[in-house]
C-alpha cells in the first residue's frame, strides 16, 4: 500500500474503476476523502486543489451548505417520486430554472442523469422530431473529430475520441458521419480565446458531408461549442455562425453538446449564449446541480418538443425515459445551486476572472515540454511533448506528480486540463500554475 493510504482494511478490489489504469492505481491508491470550497483532503491529510472542478462538474466549489440543506429538506419531504405517468413538484421548478438560462425559444427540458444519457436523449428526440414531421428518413447523425459526447452508443459513436471507439467499432451506430477536427497547431497555436483561422471548416459540412449524404437525409449535427475532454478547442471565430446556418438552411438539427460549457464554464450559462449561436438542442449535465447528485438532460426548442408532443395521438408521445429522470434530490439540488449562482452572480464572476486566468495559463508558455497552450472562459488546456512511442504517458506522469504536489490536474492523452472552480480566487489560481510549473520541472 502506498504511503498516503492508512487504511490497510479497505478491500481494494471488487471496485472495477471507471477510466482508470485500476491495476497500478490500486498498486498505488490515491483516496480522497473530504472536499471544501477548492481543496479535496486526501486520505494521508494533505490538501489537494481542485484545478480541474472535481471532473468539470462543481462551479460553486465543494460542501455548499445552501445545496447540502436542499438535499435533506427534498429527502425529508420527498425522497423518490416515479417519473413516468407521475410529476412531483421541484422537477417542474426544476426545469423551469432551467429554461430560464438558456436562449431564447429552447426552453423544454427532458430530464437523465449523466452527460452520456443527455447525448443519447438528443440523439433520439432529433430521430423522433424528423419522424413526427414526415422525414423518418434522416437517420444520419454527424459529430466531428476529437469530439467526446460520452459513452454510452450513441455518443460513443457519435464522438471523435479513437481509444473510446477502437475496442466497440464493430458495434457503433451505423448511421454517422464526421466532421474534421477545428484544431491545427500551425494556425492557431497559444489561442487565447477563439481562434482567427478555422472558419472554414465548418463548410465541410456542406461541401463533402451533405453533397456525400444528402441533406434529406441527415437528422443532426451535434458538437461540442468548445471541446473538452478533446484537449479545450474554442471554436474558430465565425464557425459555430457558419454550422448554424448550413444546418437551417437544410433542415438539419443542430445540437450543442455543452455537458461542460453549460452553467458558467465560459463566462455565461451556455457557450450558445457566450457565442451567440443558438442551435436546437443543448445538452447539460455536471454544473447544473454542482456535481451533487447525478442529473443531465436536454433543453429542446418549443418547436422541436411540439412536433413531436402536439401532434402525437393520444397517449404516450416519446418512449424514452429513466427511473431516475428529474429524481427529486438531484432536482433539488439544481434548484439550489442555480440559487447560488445566481445570488453570487458566478458567471459573470467567471467572466471577470477569465483574462487574469488566461494570463497564468499562458505564461507556461517556454517551459519545457510544453508545445501550446490553449484558453476560453475559466478553461485552459496545455499540450505536452509526447514521450517518443509512449503517448499519452507523460500527460499521465503530469497529473500523478501533481497529485503528489498537492493538486488534482486531469490529463487526456498528453493533454493537460484546468478549469478551476468558479469561485476560485487568484490566490488559488496562482497555486494551481505554480504547482503545474513545478511539476513540469521535474518531469521525467
Ligand atoms: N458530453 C460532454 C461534452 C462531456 O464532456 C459527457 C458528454 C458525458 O458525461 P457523463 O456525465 O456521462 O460522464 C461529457 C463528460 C475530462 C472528462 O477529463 C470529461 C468528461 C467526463 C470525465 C472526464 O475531460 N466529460
Amino acid at each position: 500500500m502506498s504511503g498516503n493510504f492508512p487504511d490497510t482494511t479497505l478491500d481494494l478490489r471488487h471496485y472495477w474503476m471507471p477510466f482508470t489504469a485500476n491495476r497500478s492505481f490500486k498498486a498505488a491508491p490515491r483516496l480522497l476523502v473530504g472536499a471544501k470550497g477548492v481543496f479535496f483532503r486526501s486520505a494521508d491529510g494533505r490538501e489537494i486543489i481542485d484545478s480541474l472542478s472535481g471532473l468539470w462538474c462543481v462551479p460553486a466549489g465543494h460542501g455548499r451548505p445552501e445545496i447540502r440543506q436542499a438535499i435533506v429538506r427534498q429527502f425529508d419531504e420527498l425522497d423518490y417520486a416515479p417519473p413516468f405517468q407521475m410529476g412531483h413538484p421541484v422537477a417542474f421548478e426544476a426545469a423551469s430554472r432551467i429554461a430560464s438560462l438558456m436562449p431564447a425559444g429552447l426552453d423544454r427540458v427532458f430530464f437523465a442523469n449523466s452527460g452520456s444519457e443527455a447525448v443519447d436523449t438528443a440523439l433520439k428526440i432529433a430521430l423522433a422530431y424528423h419522424r413526427a414531421r414526415g422525414e423518418p428518413q434522416r437517420t444520419l447523425f454527424v459529430g466531428r473529430q476529437r469530439g467526446y459526447h460520452g459513452v454510452n452508443f450513441g455518443g460513443m459513436s457519435v464522438g471523435g475520441m479513437p481509444a473510446n471507439r477502437k475496442a466497440f467499432a464493430a458495434n457503433l451506430l451505423p448511421r454517422i458521419d464526421q466532421l474534421p477536427s477545428t484544431y491545427s497547431r500551425e494556425h492557431q497555436a497559444y489561442s487565447r480565446g477563439q481562434p482567427e483561422w478555422g472558419a472554414h471548416l465548418a463548410d465541410y459540412l456542406e461541401t463533402n458531408l451533405i453533397a456525400l449524404h444528402d441533406a434529406s437525409n441527415i437528422a443532426a449535427v451535434i458538437v461540442e461549442p468548445v471541446a473538452g475532454s478533446g484537449g479545450v478547442l474554442a471554436p474558430p471565430k465565425g464557425y459555430l455562425e457558419r454550422l448554424r446556418e448550413i444546418c437551417t438552411r437544410h433542415g438539419i438539427l443542430l445540437i450543442f453538446d455543452e455537458v461542460i460549457t453549460g452553467f458558467g464554464r465560459l463566462g455565461a450559462a451556455t457557450a450558445a449564449e457566450r457565442f451567440g449561436v443558438t442551435p436546437d438542442l443543448i445538452t447539460f449535465a455536471k454544473g447544473v446541480n454542482n456535481g451533487m447528485v447525478p442529473l443531465g438532460g436536454v433543453v429542446a426548442r418549443q418547436e422541436v418538443h411540439d412536433a413531436i408532443v402536439n401532434d402525437a395521438p393520444a397517449g404516450i408521445e416519446l418512449f424514452h425515459g429513466y427511473t431516475y429522470s428529474g429524481h427529486p434530490l438531484a432536482v433539488a439540488a439544481a434548484c439550489a445551486a442555480i440559487d447560488l449562482y445566481e445570488k453570487e452572480a458566478l458567471f459573470a464572476r467567471a467572466s471577470e476572472m477569465e483574462s487574469h486566468f488566461q494570463d497564468l495559463a499562458h505564461a507556461l508558455k517556454g517551459e519545457r515540454l510544453v508545445q501550446d497552450i490553449r484558453s476560453v472562459g475559466l478553461a485552459a488546456g496545455i499540450d505536452l511533448e509526447p514521450r517518443p512511442g509512449a503517448p499519452g504517458a507523460r500527460g499521465y506522469e503530469a497529473s500523478l506528480r501533481a497529485f503528489d504536489l498537492g493538486m488534482w490536474l486531469r490529463a487526456s492523452g498528453d493533454t493537460l486540463a484546468i478549469a478551476p472552480p468558479l469561485v476560485s480566487e487568484r490566490a488559488h489560481l496562482a497555486r494551481m500554475f505554480e504547482t503545474l510549473r513545478e511539476a513540469l520541472k521535474t518531469l521525467p
